[in-house]
């Protein structure tokens, strides 16, 4: 398809080096793939190992990079579209073709749309969509032809209270504060376990090799988890804390910043409102009161507010646990106020804000439209919209309807999403899934959600395609770029996911199911140059529009917007008027690993994008929010236990359980019990024990283990897999228990729509 960039001559039974980034998961580190020319099989995938030559990853991966091979090789992985047919027998699927699917859809979607109107057609979108082309730059064009208010995502059980404060603070709910760890010298990091998820909302490929040179530097690393992970084991301090308390600790260190005089705003100082209104938010939040709460003891917590104010490069980041709880919001917001509070904010060593090499610097004076929240509301539970979607603990309620169900969801596109396992109270979301008119599912599986399709379109797997990071370029702490070009070619008839994206598009729209996606992509391109073409900051600001789509026209789709981008970006050629600048030919063909262009530069005053153009420290609705923590009961309960959740090294999410090296060896789905919990309740290491929440119950083998704290259990998240239906045979030889059976869909943070995922009330008995 891009015949310029340069490939290795296929000599049959050779092998030739291919690479490229790895899209499972935040840490996009660098692969070096060796391929083997076999003219009758096509090309084989012979290794994959870490590219030592990636400036940013420098040869790290962990287990799941080389998996790609696997996941490619898949049986079970579909090749072509598949309708329902319950006469075809077998599985009860019907391959058929992608002309024939499209039709199918269209013909089902018309009437639905005619008659119910747009809002009964939700889409749910999922978190791969961040890591593919197709995700990251058609789903705006589908979700827009589409009409609907009806928008789900996987944000909302997962980063959305970071979005939501990062709006309400500084105007921009895609711009996160990045721990800059590889220059920090303290570092407080709270609900997150980056030795196993190798890191999140802060693209940092190795996270454990620079912790362990922080501490190696004679840095801090305090870790604050209910349970000792893989990264608390490595912490020089681990403290315990009761689940779903984080925000009444964090406003107890700010409390004692105010009290012991421990102020200092730093660099940014006239460009940060509201420091007297925190001081006043916080003034019940004493350290003895989190004592109560949190489990953690007042000294400890002051002398952590001494050691953030003392330390020269200080950093607090919060991460699931801290954002899938009730104060989600609160917790994420109070992590910031400490950044800002001891200078840390937009700071060497601190939180820094993203520089990527498609972006422009800021310039001109700050200030912007700000964020709203709340600007629509969703028909059914009159949910308010955060970010354009709606809480996806929603869902199902959504989808039930209210009175008479005339606003109900009748059909739906699941994209990369699977909700049956990964939302909350995940039984009620079976059924209502069970119950839609339509639904449609881009994913490459048979899995919990997508058996309820009438029609599931495939992706390329990750191998077929190319690759660039737009989203997670801008959570790098460092500036870098890299390109990946199909590592195989595509199989025969296969449709890339832009083209299916696009032509769903097409069909939202009324061009229908024969029409060229190609009409798609050129209004994607289209809105993108525009947009540059019309900005006084842009280097092509006025130029002809003509000229620039003719340089363009040596790449096709997706590589014409990355293209694009890269040339108008900060280190870009400006499409001649810097001719020693990057462009997608120059990153493709002399830097196949990448380009590492050093640590961000600070992006603030200039790029603070609130009305007021100062950071706004007491946004009122999180000040309200803390008055409703004032009032809330968050103590451990004493009677009964709360359960969390956590993630393996060899897992991504739901939907890695069919690789079978990743699966095999000891059982992983086990409910971690402490000892003295295990006395108290007869449970015995091995034995089965039943877990109950106000929603449902699951029954898994114990674990006795003191790395979870007293009070607490652990199921890890993602399995489940033995329903009917689900055809993926590796997955369904060790299924697990599907922890979402058990969390509350009713229980939300408000301000942000998040999910409650941890701190679940549960009662655990011997099975
Ligand atoms: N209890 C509990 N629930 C949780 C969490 C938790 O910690 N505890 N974590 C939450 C978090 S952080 C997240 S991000 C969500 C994830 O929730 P989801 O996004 O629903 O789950 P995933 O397993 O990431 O993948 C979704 C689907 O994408 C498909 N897929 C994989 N690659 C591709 C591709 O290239 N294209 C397409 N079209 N499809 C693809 C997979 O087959 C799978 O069906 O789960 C959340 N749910
Ligand atoms: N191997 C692997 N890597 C992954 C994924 C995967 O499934 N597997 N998923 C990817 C995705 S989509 C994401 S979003 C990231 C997530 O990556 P992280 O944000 O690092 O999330 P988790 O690994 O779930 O770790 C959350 C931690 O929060 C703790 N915790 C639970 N409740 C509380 C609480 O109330 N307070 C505090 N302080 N801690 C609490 C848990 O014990 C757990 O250790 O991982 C990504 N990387
Ligand atoms: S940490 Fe593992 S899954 Fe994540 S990008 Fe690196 S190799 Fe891939
Ligand atoms: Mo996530």
């Amino acid at each position: 398809m891009n015949p310029s960039i340069a490939t290795d001559p296929a000599v049959e039974n050779e092998t030739s080096t291919r690479f490229r980034t790895c899209p499972l998961c935040e840490a996009c580190c660098g692969l070096e793939i060796t391929v083997k020319h076999d003219a009758a099989a096509g090309d084989q995938i012979v290794r994959i190992r870490g590219d030592r030559n990636d400036p940013h990853s420098q040869g790290f991966i962990c287990p799941k990079g080389s998996t790609l091979k696997q996941l490619h090789e898949d049986p079970d992985r579909l090749t072509s579209p598949v309708v329902r047919d319950q006469s075809a027998g077998g599985t009860g699927w019907r391959e058929v073709s992608w002309l024939e699917a499209f039709e199918l859809i269209e013909s089902r979607l018309t009437p639905i749309i005619e008659a119910h109107g747009r809002n009964a057609v939700a889409t749910v979108l999922g978190n791969p969509n961040v890591h593919n082309l197709g995700g990251q730059l058609y789903l705006g064009a589908f979700l827009k032809a589409l009409g609907s208010t009806q928008i789900y995502s996987a944000s909302t059980v997962d980063q959305m209270p970071k979005h939501v404060t990062s709006g309400l603070m500084w105007g921009d709910p895609n711009m996160f504060p990045l721990p800059d760890i590889r220059r920090t010298d303290y570092l407080l990091m709270l609900g997150a376990n980056p030795w196993v998820s190798n890191g999140s909302l802060a693209t940092i490929p190795d996270w454990p090799g620079h912790l362990e040179k922080l501490v190696e530097r004679g840095g801090s690393m305090v870790v604050v988890d209910p349970r000792r992970t893989r990264t608390a084991a490595h912490a020089t301090e681990h403290l315990t804390i009761t689940p779903g308390s984080d925000a009444v600790w964090l406003l107890a260190i700010i409390n004692e910043l105010f009290a012991a005089d421990l102020v200092s705003l730093g660099r940014l100082q006239d460009h940060i409102a509201g420091v007297e209104d925190v001081k006043a938010a916080v003034a019940e939040f004493s350290p003895e009161r989190a004592e109560a709460t949190c489990g953690i003891d007042a000294a400890t917590t002051r002398r952590i507010a001494h050691e953030l104010a003392a330390a020269e490069h200080a950093v607090v980041y919060g991460r699931m646990g801290n954002h899938t709880v009730r104060f989600g919001s609160t917790a994420s917001w109070a992590a910031d106020v400490i950044n800002a509070l001891t200078g840390n904010l937009d700071a060497e060593g601190g939180v820094v804000f993203n520089g990527a090499p498609t972006t422009r610097e800021p310039d001109g004076e700050p200030g912007g439209r700000g964020f709203t929240l709340g600007r629509w509301t969703s028909p059914v539970t009159g949910s308010p919209e955060i970010k354009g979607e709606f809480p996806a603990a929603r869902l199902a309620e959504e989808c039930e309807g209210s009175g008479d169900g005339t606003d109900k969801i009748r059909a739906m596109f699941l994209m990369a999403c699977n909700p049956v396992r990964s939302f909350p109270n995940s039984q009620r979301l079976n059924q209502a899934l069970g119950n839609l008119d339509l639904l449609v599912a881009v994913d490459p599986y048979i899995n919990a959600s997508s058996r309820h399709a009438d029609v599931i379109l495939p992706p390329l797997s990750a191998l077929e395609r190319s690759h660039y990071d737009m989203v997670f370029e801008t959570n790098m702490i460092r500036s870098f770029a890299r390109y990946s070009p199909p590592t195989l070619p595509p199989a025969a008839g296969a449709v890339d996911e832009p083209q299916i994206l696009s032509q769903l598009a097409l069909i939202a729209l009324g061009f229908g199911a024969a029409a060229d996606p190609a009409l798609a992509h050129a209004q994607v391109l289209d809105a993108f140059l525009d947009r540059e073409l019309a900005s006084a900051t842009s280097p092509i600001h006025g130029r002809d529009k003509d000229d620039i789509l003719a340089e363009l026209a040596q790449w096709n789709w997706a590589e014409q917007i990355i293209d694009l981008r890269l040339r108008v970006g900060r280190h870009g050629d400006g499409f001649g008027t810097n001719p020693d600048g990057l462009t997608l030919h120059k990153l493709a063909n002399d830097h196949p690993s990448g380009i590492d262009f050093g640590p961000v530069p600070p992006r603030f005053p200039a790029g603070i994008k609130t009305e007021s153009g100062r950071v706004e420290l007491a946004p009122p609705s999180i000040i309200a929010d803390i008055g409703l923590l004032a009032e809330a009961d968050l103590a451990p309960p004493t009677d009964g236990l709360m359960l969390i959740g956590r993630r393996d090294l060899r897992s991504c999410n739901t939907w890695m359980g069919n690789v079978d090296v990743l699966v095999k060896g000891k059982e992983k789905c086990t409910l971690e019990v402490h000892p003295d919990d295990a006395t108290r309740l007869h449970l015995t290491e091995g034995g089965q024990a039943t877990i109950t929440s106000r929603v449902g119950a699951v029954t898994a083998p114990v674990q006795v283990t003191t790395d979870v704290m007293p009070g607490v259990v652990c199921l890890p998240f993602g399995h489940g897999h033995d329903e009917a239906g689900i055809e993926m045979h590796v997955a369904r030889s060790r299924p697990g228990v599907n922890s979402n059976r058990l969390t509350d869909d009713r229980i939300i943070d408000p301000l942000s729509g998040n999910a409650v995922l941890n701190g679940i009330p549960v009662t655990v008995t011997p099975a």
